[in-house]
């Protein structure tokens, strides 16, 4: 799961052996995937197969790809949770539903390649969670989000409960799901929920670019971010300063530092630009 990207021309990439359902689509450009959703006629809402799809692409990607965008088709990014499809579930059968988001939605936070959301319209409900569960979001002017669990009757199922404070905290969470409570693109941005508010129309180009130059990164660089960084987060503080050190001792001992640290000395590496 966790392999770097061969190099290229070295090894034949065999052929996608993942089926989506009409629901997603999934396209590749060069090391960036780009994985649509493609229900617009249904504002993108997540039924099973969708989450289904989405777990079976994420745990499968083929080995050249080194980030992957998600967009959303039509003018919404994601109405949430299939509302149609829960009607009849008992409990059982609501604990079984909310872990199999959590697998699909663990496999893209914790898997090999970094993945950017690109957030316009509607970002409500289990289309929160699958924004929260992706690594850098990318808002557009139009993105709203809300929490209507409450109003619903419901409670977030797909890991809202604990990526979504980690975002915007716990008291900001708690009154979307009191009150309906929703934030615009430009309040969500200072709440937390999007890491970049860009033009109309142009998340996507962003989020491709984004992703084309995590693209270039070292892959242990990308591992530390994805993997070290959020797990030293939560670690009691002398168990996260230790894990600090084996991570960045393990990184810079790579080649793959040297070479780019030489560069840098060398002047063949570029500076750091302010803002
Ligand atoms: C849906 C869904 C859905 C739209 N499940 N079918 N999520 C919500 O509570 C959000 C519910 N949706 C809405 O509030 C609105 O649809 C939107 C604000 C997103 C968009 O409004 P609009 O006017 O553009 O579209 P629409 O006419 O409401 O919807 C178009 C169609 O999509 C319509 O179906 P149609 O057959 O009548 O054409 C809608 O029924 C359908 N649709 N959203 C099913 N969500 C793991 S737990 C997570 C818990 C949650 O996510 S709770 C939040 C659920």
């Amino acid at each position: 799961m966790f392999q770097t990207a061969q190099p290229k021309g070295t090894i034949a990439v065999p052929p996608l052996a993942v089926t989506l359902p009409p629901s997603l689509s999934f396209e590749m450009q060069e090391e960036v995937a780009v994985l649509r959703l493609t229900r617009a006629h249904k504002r993108n809402a997540l039924d099973d197969a969708t989450i289904e799809g989405i777990a079976a692409r994420f745990a499968s990607l083929p080995a050249e790809v080194r980030a992957v965008v998600i967009h959303g088709e039509g003018a919404h990014f994601c109405a949430g949770l299939d509302l149609s499809a829960v009607t009849e579930n008992d409990a059982t059968a609501g604990l079984f539903h909310s872990r199999t988001w959590h697998q699909a939605f663990d496999l893209i936070e914790s898997g090999r390649v970094p993945v950017i959301a690109v957030l316009h319209g509607a970002v409500i409900g289990g289309g929160l969670e699958l924004a929260a569960a992706c690594h850098i979001r990318i808002a557009e002017p139009s993105a709203y989000y809300a929490l209507p669990e409450g109003q619903r009757g419901l409670f977030v199922g797909g890991g809202g409960s604990v990526r979504v404070p980690r975002l915007i905290g716990t008291a900001r969470m708690l009154d979307m799901m009191l009150t309906g409570r929703t934030y615009g693109a430009e309040d969500g941005m200072v709440a937390g929920f999007a890491q970049y508010l860009v033009e109309a129309g142009t998340g996507l180009e962003r989020a491709i670019a984004m992703a084309r130059h995590v693209a270039t990164l070292a892959p242990l660089s990308v591992f530390a971010a994805l993997h070290a960084l959020p797990r030293i987060a939560d670690a009691e503080p002398r168990t996260g300063l230790l894990l600090e050190s084996l991570m960045a001792a393990i990184a810079a001992a790579d080649q793959d530092a040297k070479d780019r640290l030489r560069a840098f000395l060398d002047k063949r590496a570029g500076k750091v630009a302010p803002p």
